[in-house]
């Protein structure tokens, strides 16, 4: 397996060479400084909820006119997108190209009419854990809650059922097991981010500590 497993790392090589060469339409380097590729998601580990969709309960809520709560089938009853998205680790390791099917957070934030005063949003998770995003990039249309990755149900280590995805930002912000999304007006950093990690999570500006 010596040989199988240098040809693999050859490839992952070249992989990550042409992802920094490839330009987004945003026009940064499809791979982040310091980043590279990985063919599947690594398990990062975390305090897991418990994964069964009939269980499952999102909380909408916050400076809001219509908080609500959403079980499994109503999140299915939302209009739903599907998203070609890179994810970026700040241990290194960047999985591109994933396709990520789910409701946009910009979608929920229409249905509870979020106040004038909001200015950011807390993914909350299964035992306490929490992810603070600006709003606007909380609501790109890329940044997800989702239940699919390339036509597959996450496994209960990535977050199942469903998990929040915010792809532009370093991945700690995408909460696995989300319980809740909260709209506030005041910024409230999050498990990652009173632990030493940066505030706002940036992978080009590699804002990766605080
Ligand atoms: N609820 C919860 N979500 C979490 C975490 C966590 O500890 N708890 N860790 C974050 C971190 S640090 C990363 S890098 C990604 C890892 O996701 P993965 O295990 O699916 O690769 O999930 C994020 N979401
Ligand atoms: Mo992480």
């Amino acid at each position: 397996m010596a040989v199988g497993g240098s040809l693999l790392r050859i490839a992952a090589d070249d992989l990550s060479k042409l992802a920094r060469a490839e330009k987004r339409p945003d026009g940064r380097p499809r791979l982040p400084p310091g980043q590279r590729t990985l063919e599947y998601l690594r398990p990062m580990g975390g305090d897991e909820g418990d994964g069964d969709a009939r269980n499952f309960k999102l909380k909408v809520y916050g400076s809001v006119k219509t908080p609500f709560e959403l079980d499994y089938a109503a999140l299915l009853k939302l209009p739903q997108v599907q998203k070609q998205a890179d994810v970026h680790c700040v241990t290194g390791w960047s999985m591109l190209g994933g396709l990520w099917k789910g409701v946009q957070i910009s979608m929920l934030a229409e249905k509870a009419g979020i106040k004038d005063d909001v200015k950011h949003v807390i993914l909350e998770a299964a035992h306490g854990f929490t992810a603070n995003i600006p709003l606007k990039e909380a609501t790109a249309d890329n940044a997800l809650i989702t239940y699919r990755l390339n036509g597959k149900p996450f496994a209960l280590q990535h977050g199942a059922p469903v998990r929040g995805l915010i792809p532009d930002l370093y991945f700690w912000k995408s909460s696995k097991w989300i319980t809740g999304v909260r709209f506030v007006k005041k910024d409230d950093p999050g498990y990652w981010e009173t632990r030493g990690y940066h505030n706002h999570a940036d992978p080009w500006k590699e804002e990766r500590y605080a």
